[in-house]
């Protein structure tokens, strides 16, 4: 129903992804998308390109006078630093005589596989799409897709928890407050004393020429009971969410509500008592992560995902040049330190863009109003069980 397809290389003149399936009518404030673009490119442990970059929106179809049309949406981001590389990323022309051609793969990028599956000697032609810059069209894409479901109360929000060896051990209570410290936090980390650790973990890697991971959570707030379904494998919405979390360049792992944990304890302990308020069934806590045989069960949706470290190393492994064959260490990019708090954004923005998927597979409709209709007639039913 909802997709779209990205494309642009990571110092190529821009980044693009054309959006289908939108429905007419939603209200989109360009501001909205900026700011997630702003707070994608934020974090401690990014590194230089950062600076030369300044994310915003360029919108070249299907939104007019701040509405959709119900027509494609396309979103286009600039690179900056295009301006720089407009010689060694041309299109068409010669390739320039002093081009610094890359031929040794750096272990845990699509370096080598790359090269090999498309046929490529300049590893450039590989890292350029592999290439996290990427990211910024799916936030953009989320960016719409969130809000959509603002209109119908729904909200996103993510956090960082762990880095490298460093947990987040204090949680605020409410959603409103851990967004505000994850926004002030440099590590988006709402335990402020964890979020100094992080930052002297992330100076450590740097000091080292190595790069640092870790986890964040992203947690859904005010999804109806019944996005998703168990009918088919691939309609389970927790598949879905697994599946667009692990897209996200250098994620190894997702687990929802109390995941692997759940593996290690009794029945008993892992799922969630069955309440009824006097108005709703409220459950007495949330392994389940708000998901149950892959619908949404009407609790917050609590998913988790795991970041490698960055795999350009200041201080390379071993690798072998692919021209030679001789070992060498690999090629050195610039690149970040840590990029998991960019990471989080990106995590939050791509769940959005799944649950709003699920929201108009369930309330189908070509215009805002019809939507509106379907949801409000289904939760009058909802209300009667
Ligand atoms: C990236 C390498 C770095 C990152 C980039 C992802 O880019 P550069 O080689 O130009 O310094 O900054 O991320 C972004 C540009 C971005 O906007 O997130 C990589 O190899 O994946």
């Amino acid at each position: 129903m909802l997709r779209y397809l990205s494309a642009g290389e990571s110092h190529g003149p821009a980044l693009t992804v054309v959006i289908d399936g939108f429905p007419s009518n939603v209200t989109i404030r360009k501001e909205k998308i900026d700011e997630q673009l702003r707070r994608r490119q934020q974090g401690y442990g990014r590194g230089y390109r950062q600076q030369i970059e300044s994310d915003e929106v360029q919108v070249t179809s299907g939104i007019r006078f701040g509405k959709t049309l119900g027509t494609p949406i396309t979103l286009v981001v600039q690179n900056r630093d295009f301006k720089n590389w407009s010689e060694k990323m041309a299109p068409f022309g010669d390739k320039p005589e002093n081009l610094r051609e890359i031929y040794r793969p750096r272990p845990g990028h699509a370096d080598l596989a790359g090269a090999i599956k498309y046929d490529h000697e300049d590893i450039r032609n590989v890292l350029e799409r592999a290439s996290a810059r990427n990211t910024a069209t799916l936030v953009a894409a989320g960016a719409l897709a969130r809000q959509l479901l603002e209109h119908f109360g729904i909200q996103v929000a993510a956090h960082v928890v762990e880095l490298c060896d460093v947990k987040a051990a204090q949680f605020p209570d409410t959603l409103e407050e851990l967004e505000a410290r994850a926004n002030a936090s440099p590590v988006r980390c709402a335990d402020e004393a964890a979020a100094e650790q992080m930052m002297a973990r992330i100076d450590e890697a740097k000091a080292a020429g190595d790069t640092v991971g870790g986890i964040f959570e992203v947690i859904v707030r005010g999804c109806p009971i019944g996005l998703g379904s168990y009918a088919q494998p691939d309609r389970k919405l927790d598949g879905r969410l697994a599946a667009a979390l692990m897209s996200i360049q250098a994620i190894k792992g997702v687990e929802i509500g109390l995941g692997f944990e759940a593996a290690r304890r009794m029945g008993s302990k892992v799922h969630d008592p069955i309440l009824y308020s006097g108005t709703r069934y409220v459950r007495s806590h949330n392994g389940a992560g708000g998901l149950e045989g892959g619908v949404t069960n009407g609790e917050d949706i609590v998913i988790r995902a795991a970041m490698k470290p960055i795999s350009t190393l200041y201080n390379p492994l071993p690798s072998v040049n692919m021209k030679t064959k001789e070992v060498e260490p690999a090629a050195i990019e610039r690149s970040d330190i840590c990029a998991l708090p960019a990471a989080s954004v990106v995590g939050e923005n791509v769940v959005a863009w799944v649950i709003a998927d699920a929201f108009l597979e369930k309330f189908a409709g070509d215009s805002l109003e019809q939507i509106e209709d379907a949801f409000q007639a289904y939760q009058a039913r909802v209300s009667q069980r």
